[in-house]
């Protein structure tokens, strides 16, 4: 039933994206955004992501919604750019799942292309999970997918092994701070130590730190200025495509 559902979903254009600033504490300015699946299904209303990609990553349904995420992320981008919007670099999240396809890197690539969207305005965000199986072919298309200019992000860093060896191992550009410790840091001493170092090790090795789940004025000022760049509620909730857009005209 999930499946047709999700298969009927994607005829009647029951997702959208929405989008998340990342904002820059340097410059104080907007400097991209995470894009966010969303369904919205007829009759059940909002449905999570964890009660659906799993299902659709058994079933290979992962690679059409995947693909379909990269297309609507260029065709927003084309959007924003004819709005006279100021470029910006839009972030998307993956699962592991689709790193199993042959070539994924090339059917991503070529989405861009046909779109003529610049790769290098592109992160793709995926879990440290990849790192667990050792899999020669998700390096290679992680490879691949960095020479086409594509960044590669670090999600929820600090919730897994978050072993520190793949930090050099693998040509990650962007790590990005679970919320869950973001949360924590205001009560916990020893989680906002842990923050503090993630950020300096990342910093030394040229790694860019996003901290997400900043909620409050409070724990923004607890976070080092090391940390270049934040995401969360604080700044701003995730968007539909059109109230994102006001929030960025109101930005200029
Ligand atoms: O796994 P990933 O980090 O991509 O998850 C992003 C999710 O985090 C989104 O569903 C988004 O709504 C949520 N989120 C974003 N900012 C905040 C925040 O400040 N607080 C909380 N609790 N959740 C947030
Ligand atoms: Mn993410």
């Amino acid at each position: 039933k999930l499946i047709n559902d999700m298969r009927s979903a994607m005829l009647n254009q029951e997702f959208s994206l929405h989008y998340q600033p990342i904002v820059d504490r340097l410059t104080k300015r907007v400097v991209g955004a995470e894009a966010l699946l969303r369904w919205q299904h007829p009759q059940k209303g909002y449905i999570p992501l964890h009660d659906f990609i799993p299902v659709a990553e058994e079933s290979g349904l992962i690679r059409e919604i995947g693909n379909w995420v990269i297309k609507e992320v260029a065709d927003n981008i084309q959007r924003w750019t004819a709005l006279g919007l100021p470029s910006l670099h839009i972030s998307l999240n993956q699962s592991i799942a689709q790193y199993s396809l042959s070539e994924c890197h090339t059917e991503w690539l070529d989405i861009l292309k046909n779109k003529q969207i610049a790769t290098n305005s592109i992160t793709f965000e995926i879990s440290e999970n990849i790192f667990f199986e050792q899999k020669d072919k998700h390096l290679k298309s992680i490879e691949k997918l960095k020479r086409g200019g594509i960044q590669i992000s670090l999600d929820g860093f600090g919730t897994g092994y978050s072993s520190l060896n793949y930090l050099k191992k693998y040509p990650i550009d962007v790590l990005k701070i679970d919320r869950s410790y973001i949360h924590t840091m205001l009560d916990d001493p020893a989680n906002a130590i842990l923050v503090e170092t993630i950020i300096i090790l990342a910093n030394k090795l040229g790694i860019k730190v996003i901290a997400t789940g900043v909620e409050s004025e409070k724990q923004l000022a607890l976070l080092s200025h090391q940390c270049r760049y934040v995401q969360g509620y604080y700044f701003s909730k995730p968007l539909p495509f059109n109230a994102f857009k006001r929030y960025m005209q109101t930005q200029k």
